[in-house]
């Protein structure tokens, strides 16, 4: 493949595995609006490339896998362009999980809000042992708006989906393997996830591409159009501003409930 990205690394193997890495360390890999697109983009062209078989996504550096949207760029939104900048990433999260080739996410630090969203639109987890994992949103007056209200209860149910989602907790790695979050701990996520991928990859390839099909057929899909609505009109709010100025200023927010 020859296209080049700029916040995004892409690696194909001898067998197959392409390795997506996103790659803004300095932000903790935060996901702005470029890599979203490089995102979009990357997976589009895997999902045409026949000698792609499988994917790993993975954050660059040992600190993070990604640490959220970009906050810098959230600030920006008022309600009609929160609501698109949600569908967006909704459609882009949509188009990994709708990949029919096994997705995995090695998660390799902090996977907050769309950082945990992105590891949710994968098939499978693989979390190293320092892995955090959380949906701060409401922190920041906000909701998850990558489609974290409608995975996360589909993957551990409503109540601890709840919980993590009313009181923007982070919870380790090991929480995360009981709640069912993720599937192993390890501490060499990369490593074990290409091996979870070999066990895969040496299965019929016909059965695996329709298995996946067959697993996410049952979604019901109106929930997002809900989340996208809310995550714009929230943007609208004082608490939105409060909670975004006050990480940026770093302090403590002051809500309003406004
Ligand atoms: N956005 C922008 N910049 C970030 C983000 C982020 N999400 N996370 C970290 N950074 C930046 C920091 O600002 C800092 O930059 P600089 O060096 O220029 O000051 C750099 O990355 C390193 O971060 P810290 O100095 O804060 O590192 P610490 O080790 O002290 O803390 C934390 C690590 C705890 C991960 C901390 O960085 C943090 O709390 N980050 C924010 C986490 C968060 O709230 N994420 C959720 C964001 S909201 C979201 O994801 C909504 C998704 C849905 C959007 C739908 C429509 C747009």
């Amino acid at each position: 493949m020859s296209e080049s990205y700029n916040t995004i690394t892409l690696e194909i193997d001898e067998r197959g595995v392409a390795t997506v890495t996103i790659n803004r360390p300095k932000k903790l890999n935060a996901l702005n609006d470029k890599v979203l697109n490089e995102l979009a983009d990357v997976f589009k062209a895997i999902q045409v490339d026949d000698d792609i078989k499988a994917v790993m996504v993975t954050g660059a550096g040992d600190k993070a896998f990604v640490a959220g949207a970009d906050i810098k760029e959230l600030r920006e939104l008022d309600n009609r362009s929160g609501r698109m900048a949600s569908q967006k990433g909704q459609q882009i999260f949509q188009l990994i999980e709708d990949t029919r080739k096994p997705v995995i996410a090695a998660v390799n630090g902090f996977a907050l809000g769309g950082g945990a969203e992105l590891a949710m639109a994968c098939h499978l987890r693989i979390a190293g042992e320092n892995a955090v994992f959380g949906l701060p949103e409401v922190g920041l007056g906000l909701i998850p708006g990558y489609g974290g209200t409608q995975r996360l209860p589909e993957l551990v149910g409503k109540a601890r989906a709840l919980e993590m989602i009313l009181t923007g907790k982070q919870i380790s790695a090991d929480e995360a393997k009981q709640m069912g979050l993720v599937n192993e701990v390890s501490e060499n996520p990369e490593e074990a996830s290409m091996q979870l991928l070999q066990t895969i990859l040496k299965k019929g390839p016909i059965a695996i591409r329709e298995a996946i099909k067959a697993v996410y057929h049952s979604g019901n899909r109106s929930g997002y159009q809900i989340e996208a609505d809310i995550f714009g009109q929230l943007c609208e709010t004082d608490d939105f501003i409060e909670g975004t100025s006050a990480f940026l200023e770093k302090r403590k927010p002051e809500f309003s409930g406004k």
